[in-house]
């Protein structure tokens, strides 16, 4: 006999964490699923097993000795996650026996699946689109409140159906173009030129909502990273500990107390917050302090959000100054700590000097806000609040519930790529080029939708998708 395709051999794998626990899951899916239960719990054989029903019993090795006491639940294929036929032992959760039990099953004639595979096996056998197998992964490493309600709404299909509808608004304007090459194309007359670019817009504008969502979707799944800068001695190290609300980083009154880059996180209205101290910028002949002040710099250029954190009784200094010109960040808040040593009749002349500060400084940068400056003191608790409320409160009124946002990068990439093909349709419509060209353009966006929901996919897909799963999902 040929040996199966890997596609059609029976897999199994551990389906829960490993190590020791009150019970373990090992899943087996594929054509000897069936045969394989029945014949490593023989005490299964003379039942006429039905799916979706929980069987206890006790699994053996070839010896006929108890492995272990089971419950084996069975879905008859086409009724499975996988689509296949396929089943969950559940056992005492000793990695012993969930070893001898991989045994037993593997000299059965299973063998060990790969990343992901399950999951890649419901999407062949039509179980899930693309979108959806993401979405497992989201679920699983969801870890904020917000972000599994997003990946649930994704794995129900929410966000596939929003695509669907653009494949299929696609697929209408692309017959009818084609219908103008070929006039015999029966039952599709030559539609009018506006209403193709009127319907071309409006795909254009929901692939600009799908793509605007990835930075809601990405935030919500990997979290808002900030990263606190400034010159030594500020109160960088005592802002972070306040936020992660405990004693993370040292925190002295020398200058140059930080030297590493510190990472901490914390949740915040739902949101996963990822914050960073880095060490104070100066000149410096200190060999480590020195290669922290490097490192800080690099910290700040990845951060969703660089915190620029003086002494408020210093104000912006012309150092401050040379340094703020240097942020590579887009998103900047400026924090005048150690407020409460500025008087209360102080403070207020304190705040418009600094506002005309950063007016000056914002004319050299142009994506310096003067409104986002913040006066706190880190010896109070409150600042936290004050701190998290500010930054995350862009996404204060995203409604988690009912918004499709897209968090995988290549859904994202994807939808660009969509978006300005259709643009150039609709360019190439207005200037009365070909209809077999522009049927091109609009093949190539149709496409990369497609590749979205997986209607079509190569290796190089398959393999974005699944790489990040791990071995059981
Ligand atoms: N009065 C007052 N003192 C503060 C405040 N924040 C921090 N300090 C004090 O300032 C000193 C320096 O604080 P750190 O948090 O270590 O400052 P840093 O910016 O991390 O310093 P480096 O790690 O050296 O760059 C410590 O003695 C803190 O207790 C504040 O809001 N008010
Ligand atoms: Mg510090």
């Amino acid at each position: 006999m040929l040996p199966l395709d890997k596609d059609q051999q029976t897999i199994c794998a551990l389906a829960t964490p490993a190590g020791a626990g009150a019970i373990s899951v090992v899943r087996i899916s594929g054509d000897q699923a069936k045969d394989i239960i029945l014949a490593a719990c023989p005490g299964l054989k003379n039942k006429n097993i039905e799916s979706h029903k929980a069987y206890f019993t006790k699994l053996k090795n070839d010896k006929n000795e108890n492995i272990d006491e089971v419950v084996v639940t069975y879905f008859a294929d086409h009724k499975s996650y996988t689509g296949e036929s396929s089943a969950e032992i559940s056992c005492h959760g000793n990695p012993l026996i969930t070893e001898k039990i991989l045994n037993r099953l593997h000299q059965l004639g299973a063998r060990s699946a790969d990343r992901g595979e399950f999951t890649y096996r419901a999407f062949m056998n039509d179980k899930i689109d693309l979108v959806q197998a993401e979405a497992v992964l989201s679920v699983i490493e969801s870890q904020t409140e917000n972000a599994l309600k997003v990946s649930l709404r994704q794995l129900e299909g929410k966000t596939s159906k929003e695509f669907l509808a653009i494949e299929s608004e696609m697929i209408w304007c692309l017959a009818h173009i084609e219908a103008s090459i070929d006039f015999s194309t029966e039952g599709l007359d030559v539609v009018d030129q506006n209403i193709l670019i009127q319907k071309l817009k409006k795909i254009k504008q929901d692939l600009q909502k799908m793509i605007d969502s990835h930075k809601s979707g990405k935030i919500l799944k990997d979290g808002l990273k900030i990263v606190f800068t400034g010159q030594p001695n500020v109160g960088k190290s005592s802002l972070l500990n306040q936020i992660v609300e405990k004693e993370k980083a040292i925190v002295t009154e020398i200058a140059g107390t930080t030297r590493d880059v510190i990472e901490s996180a914390t949740i915040y209205n739902g949101l996963k917050i990822i914050v960073c101290d880095t060490a104070g910028l100066r000149e410096t002949k200190d060999v480590v302090e020195k290669i922290g002040v490097e490192k800080s710099l690099l910290e700040a250029a990845s951060a969703d959000i660089c915190i620029y954190v003086f002494d408020a009784s210093a104000g912006i200094t012309k150092d401050d100054e040379k340094l703020i010109l240097n942020i590579p960040n887009k998103k900047v808040l400026f924090v005048a700590n150690k407020s409460d040593k500025l008087a209360p009749h102080v403070l207020l002349g304190s705040r418009t000097e600094t506002t005309k500060k950063l007016q000056s400084l914002a004319q050299e940068k142009p994506c310096f806000d003067q409104n986002n400056l913040l006066f706190l003191s880190a010896l109070d608790q409150s600042c936290r609040d004050q701190l998290l409320l500010n930054i995350t409160a862009e996404f204060k009124n995203l409604d988690f519930l009912n918004e499709s946002l897209i968090s995988s990068a290549r859904q994202f990439e994807m939808s660009q790529n969509a978006e300005l093909a259709v643009s150039n349709v609709v360019l190439e419509l207005e200037q009365n080029a070909g209809s077999e060209f522009i049927a091109q353009t609009l093949k190539g966006a149709l496409l990369s939708i497609q590749k979205i929901l997986g209607h079509s996919f190569d290796d190089q897909i398959m393999d974005r998708v699944f790489k990040e799963f791990c071995i059981g999902k």
